[in-house]
């Protein structure tokens, strides 16, 4: 079955509330994501081989904003290992109310279980593959910093972090451009200008970007031994960051 479309910011919406996962977005969820998100789908798929190669026998593996499994999906197809398990977390009820019976749909080996909660207050237990795929930037700028040391606490040695995220430059040339060019991405997806206009306005105040070099001193400053940006399209991104 085709997944839902999204056409929520497809009127004109007088009055423009903040960008929230609810049940309208998680309805679209797998439209809105692969039409928005150039490389979403390697993204996803890549995630799923690095599981493979980094899981470790009796270890978890933690997808954390989760929203609908895709993650959970990928490392569930890939990994092999045993005694393992895969936890999702999403804060967000829509989703999760939702992602438990997706995940369930496909076969795999690994129990996976999905959390309710705040990627914030939730205990890491020792793990050896964290994912955050396009959720680090949704967490309050200040507290990234926090969280990125509790996964990489919560690691074991030769665990795995991938982190995905949407950048800003600080050459605004090159930023303007690059967002000139996901933009034209949105369009060729059919998405019109008063969705990406309406959309990107709902998402000023709760998606706040950091450019790569941020991100990059994070996980290194976090203890991180190698710290690898494998994937880029326009301005998103993804690292892999090796305890
Ligand atoms: C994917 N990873 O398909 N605690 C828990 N969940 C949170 C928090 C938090 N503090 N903040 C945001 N979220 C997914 C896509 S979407 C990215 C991730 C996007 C959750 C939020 O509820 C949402 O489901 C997810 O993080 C971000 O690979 O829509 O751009």
């Amino acid at each position: 079955m085709a997944p839902k479309r999204d056409a929520i910011y497809a009127q004109p919406l007088g009055q423009l509330s903040d960008f929230r996962f609810d049940d309208r977005v998680a309805e679209v969820f797998p439209d809105m994501i692969s039409r928005s998100v150039p490389g979403y789908s390697t993204m996803i798929s890549t995630i799923g081989l690095l599981a493979g190669k980094y899981a470790q026998n009796n270890s978890r593996l933690y997808d954390l904003g989760c929203s609908l499994g895709a993650a959970c999906i990928a490392m569930k197809q890939h990994v092999q290992a045993t005694g393992a398990e895969i936890i999702g977390v999403d804060n967000s009820e829509a989703m999760v109310r939702r992602c438990q019976s997706h995940v369930d749909a496909w076969r795999g080996d690994l129990p996976v279980n999905i959390l309710c909660a705040d990627i914030l207050d939730v205990e890491l237990k020792p793990c050896s593959v964290v994912v955050l795929n396009f959720t680090l930037q949704f967490v309050e700028p200040e507290l990234r910093a926090a969280l990125i040391q509790k996964i990489y606490d919560a690691l074991l040695p030769g665990g795995i972090l991938i982190l995905s995220e949407k950048v800003r430059h600080d050459d605004p040339t090159a930023d303007a451009l690059l967002v000139d060019l996901h933009h034209e991405f949105k369009r060729q997806n059919g998405y019109s200008e008063l969705e990406i206009s309406q959309k990107r306005a709902a998402l000023e105040n709760v998606m706040r970007i950091d450019t790569s070099e941020i991100h990059a001193e994070r996980l290194s400053a976090a203890g991180f031994s190698t710290v690898q940006n494998w994937y880029r399209c326009f301005n998103f991104t993804s690292w892999f960051a090796i305890k």
